[in-house]
């Protein structure tokens, strides 16, 4: 059977490589009961959606609710809903996003834009809302695995935010969900950052006897909200307040409930929070606009256009496919043994790939552009997917694919780089956002160009399409969008690329310690390759690692108003993408484990402010952070089925 036959129909590559070539096309699941049974595969052979075919949804401003006293009011809900996210001739697909409770046409995934100004708070109440017509709670779209140290509400008040103990090996968690949402870049206070722990429920009449309904930090975090901005939290909600006391920048939110971070994400919860304005903007007019706006009008042409390129695989009745069973990574006996006969949890795997593209929740979706400038804000939301960009004429050239026109980068994650950085290939991994500018002004009219992705179908263990790196299938997941280029309809009076001058960076100041973090995998005793766990430590004075998990004391408190080194030192065989809460940082550099070596500098695309880092494996790379606000955070990565299996930690800046 080609290998692409076996991919096609929802198995990762890495499973491919780890399962005999003559699988048949079925997958076994894990029963509720616990139990396996094989079925037929369900899943879409992606090589069947027609590519090209929808039109890019543009994703509009998320409406305000009201706005007084210098702050702009959001109620923003999670719901459960159906979307065209294939082409309108196959199946709508159920998934969870946010919205406008006074709007239903609002509720999109990805969510709709906010809009936001520097120096100007925004506040939002987010509310859970996941329940049926009839005030039900709805179950999760996808298996969730009660055996990590997970929100677990219910092991009620006790027993919630732990790793509880099985008798057995259980089957999915089918209970009300938890959420909770963190604005992703942002430099705001600790009881509205999102805390894995300051999760809620929603209000149903049928939450089981003895659940908990809000994880550990929660009434903490509420108090702490009425005290500080007199925000009341009523049964199901958190409000937020986010100062906007920062540089303009590329920010996002999503969930970040502990040990399903890598569900809600995947089922919907995803969001642009664009930060305009302050003194490290650009004037108006001088980037390409306008960007879409509340209240527009239809049939506005924009000129800056959001992008959250995703990776989702399907089934055939066009609902999201999302492994059951740990049988799915083929890295361990198919029929277990699973926790509690063994370390290995049943249902998580180590790395979620989908085997489709799709950008603002349409699958290869196409985008009429004019022969002028264009500002992307790209965002990686795939859960573990690494992107590396390009666009081509032919989308189906051998890689690596010659470009046919360049990226001009001007920002990254938190802000703009210091100078504008032309490039063939953007590199993006999960969670990191990139700033960009095409120029389409000498493109001809009825030109088709083509967004690909020659990242890997795997995980990312550095290197280059063709230097030691294997491209995502060109047929597949190696193409991303379709441009193509129509009449100018006015003139284009942004500045060219090439003479933008960028905004100051100001410095950050010498380091005055350094936290030396380890990034290292957990194996199972019993299937030595197969990963249990991911974890964040700490390095020893000898330089060995001493792997933590979410349970152990803090170990890093940053001082504050101080700027402080951290080297993520990864001993694993792949890249981690680093997310600091609290702070924009810089990239400083990277060095080989082993020394001997005078290392690098900081990338191109690196040299603004960052908020997510890439540590390649067998490196130790390098940033400098400043925090200034008190309170408990986290470290993680940002494969999230990495973050959701301890591969996260508290911090607690000024502690
Ligand atoms: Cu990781």
């Amino acid at each position: 059977m080609p290998e692409n036959r076996i991919f096609a129909n929802g198995l990762s590559r890495r499973a491919l490589l780890r399962t005999a070539v003559s699988m048949p096309l079925t997958s076994r699941v894990l029963t509720t009961q616990g139990s396996f049974t094989t079925v037929v595969d369900s899943t879409l052979d992606p090589g069947t959606i027609p590519k090209y075919v929808t039109r890019l949804e543009a994703l509009p401003a998320m409406p305000m609710w009201s706005s007084y006293g210098g702050v702009d009011y959001y109620m923003i809900g999670v719901r459960q809903f159906s979307q065209q996210v294939l082409p309108s001739t196959m199946p709508k697909t159920v998934v969870w996003g946010y919205g406008s409770p006074r709007n239903p046409a609002t509720f999109h995934s990805p969510a709709f834009t906010i809009e936001a100004q520097v120096g100007r708070p925004v506040r939002v109440m987010w509310a859970n809302q996941l329940v049926d017509a009839s005030g039900r709670f709805l179950p999760h779209l996808f298996p969730v695995d009660p055996t990590l140290h997970w929100a677990n509400p219910s092991g009620g008040r006790q027993g919630r935010d732990s790793r509880p103990v099985f008798p057995s090996t259980p089957g999915p968690y089918t209970g009300p969900v938890p959420i909770v949402t963190h604005l992703h870049g942002a430099h705001v206070t600790e009881e509205s950052d999102g805390y894995p722990e300051a999760w809620y429920l929603p209000v149903a009449w049928d939450i089981p006897v003895g659940y908990a309904t809000t994880g550990s930090y929660h009434d903490r975090y509420r108090a702490v909200a009425a005290d500080r901005f007199g925000a009341e939290w009523s049964p199901g909600t958190a409000v937020y307040q986010y100062a906007n006391d920062q540089s303009a920048g590329t920010l996002w939110f999503h969930d970040h409930t502990l040990g399903m971070s890598r569900l809600n994400v995947h089922a919907g919860l995803a969001g642009y929070y664009l930060l305009r304005g302050g003194a490290r903007d650009l004037p108006p007019g001088v980037l390409p606009g306008p960007a879409p706006g509340r209240g527009d009008r239809a049939g506005i042409r924009y000129h800056e256009i959001p992008l959250v390129v995703q990776d989702r695989s399907f089934n055939r009745d066009g609902s999201i496919f999302f492994p059951a069973s740990r049988a799915f990574t083929g890295d361990t006996p198919p029929t277990g043994p699973f926790i509690p006969a063994s370390d290995v949890p049943p249902i998580w795997n180590p790395d979620s790939f989908g085997n489709t593209m799709v950008v603002n929740g349409r699958t290869w979706p196409v985008l009429p552009v004019e022969p002028r400038r264009y500002r992307f804000r790209l965002l990686n939301a795939c859960n573990a997917r690494t992107l590396m960009l390009k666009i081509v004429a032919n989308p189906l050239a051998a890689r690596p694919a010659p470009a046919a026109l360049s990226w001009w980068q001007i920002g990254a994650d938190g802000g703009f780089l210091s100078r504008p950085v032309e490039t063939d290939q953007l590199l993006c991994t999960t969670a990191e956002r990139v700033d960009v500018i095409v120029d389409f002004t000498s493109v001809a009219v009825g030109t088709e160009l083509f967004l690909i992705n020659e990242g890997p179908d795997g995980p990312f263990v550095g290197g280059s399409p063709g230097k030691g790196l294997t491209p995502a299938d060109p047929a597949t997941t190696g193409q991303v969008m379709k441009f193509v280029v129509t009449p100018l309809s006015t003139r284009d009076t942004s500045v060219p690329p090439a003479q933008l001058s960028l905004p100051r960076l100001p410095p950050l100041g010498p380091s005055r310690r350094t936290w030396r973090i380890s990034l290292t995998e957990g194996n199972s005793t019993s299937a030595p390759k197969a990963a249990v766990s991911y974890r964040i430590g700490t390095v020893a004075a000898d330089g060995t690692p001493t792997p933590l998990s979410w349970a152990d004391a803090v170990t890093e408190t940053p001082a504050l108003r101080t700027t402080e080194t951290w080297e993520l030192a990864n001993f694993t065989g792949e890249a981690h993408p680093i997310h600091l809460h609290q702070v924009q940082f810089r990239v400083t550099g990277r060095q080989p484990l082993a020394g001997g070596s005078p290392g690098r500098g900081p990338d191109g695309g690196e040299t603004g402010v960052k908020d997510t880092v890439i540590a390649y494996p067998n490196e130790i790379t390098r940033i400098d952070a400043r925090f200034d606000i008190p309170g408990r955070y986290v470290v993680h990565c940002h494969i999230l089925d990495h973050e959701d299996n301890e591969m996260m930690r508290p911090i607690e800046p000024g502690g």
